[in-house]
């Protein structure tokens, strides 16, 4: 098993629903089970149009290779409809690897640590939620590279939601099995 970190992103549609249903569906897959999520934070687009984006990080424990998680996080993006018009597009669902375990990738395909986590307070923010004392291959400490993106707007939403079983996910109650998540009512339930 292999801790990695995944960064969700969505501005089109219902994008805060996109991504909570988004975790669940990563909760339902039998080679992950997500340790922690991130709140979710309202930020502005950065490098990119369109409306506000939703953001929040996961972290989570897999059985699966980097190429395999990353093929599995694209099948999840294009079952909540995303498309791919242009770079930087408006999107329904992103979902990118951020750190995998304590491995640098560097391939055609797969960059990782993912190349601008550390200029997005989309990315950091949430990240650090998690993890406060997390620490980035080769680059140190994460909290290092807050100060560089203190003029993103970001925005932490307070959850709306009452469901004791996705609630036991946050950052707070970080273990707490993946199937915790399973109960949680989804409208893009994953087949
Ligand atoms: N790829 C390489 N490394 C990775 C990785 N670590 N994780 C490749 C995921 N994919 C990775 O991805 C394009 C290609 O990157 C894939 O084919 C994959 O093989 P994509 O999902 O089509 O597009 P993307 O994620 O938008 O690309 P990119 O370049 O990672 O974009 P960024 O830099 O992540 O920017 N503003 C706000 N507020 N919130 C956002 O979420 N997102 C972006 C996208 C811009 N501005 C934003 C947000
Ligand atoms: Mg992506």
């Amino acid at each position: 098993m292999t801790v990695a970190y995944l960064g969700l992103g969505a501005n089109l549609g219902d994008a805060r629903q996109t991504l909570k249903d988004a975790v669940v569906c990563l909760a339902q897959q039998h080679t992950i089970a997500v340790l922690a999520k991130s709140s979710l934070y309202r930020t502005a687009p950065i490098d990119a149009g369109g409306d506000d984006y939703f953001n929040c990080v996961v972290k989570i424990d897999t059985t699966l290779t980097p190429h395999r998680l990353l093929a599995l996080c694209q099948q999840i993006e294009h079952h909540f409809g995303r498309e791919r018009p242009y770079r930087n597009a408006p999107r329904t669902l992103d979902i990118d690897i951020l750190l995998f375990d304590e491995q640098s990738i560097e391939e055609p395909d797969l960059i990782v640590p993912h190349p601008r986590l550390t200029e997005r307070a989309f990315v950091l923010v949430p990240l650090l939620e998690i993890d406060a004392a997390l620490t980035i291959p080769q680059q140190g400490r994460a909290d290092t590279f807050l100060a560089h993106v203190a003029d993103q707007r970001i925005e932490k939403m307070k959850s709306p939601c009452q469901c004791p079983m996705l609630n036991a996910l946050s950052a707070n109650d970080a273990g707490e099995p993946a199937d915790a998540a399973n109960g949680a009512s989804a409208k893009g339930r994953c087949s």
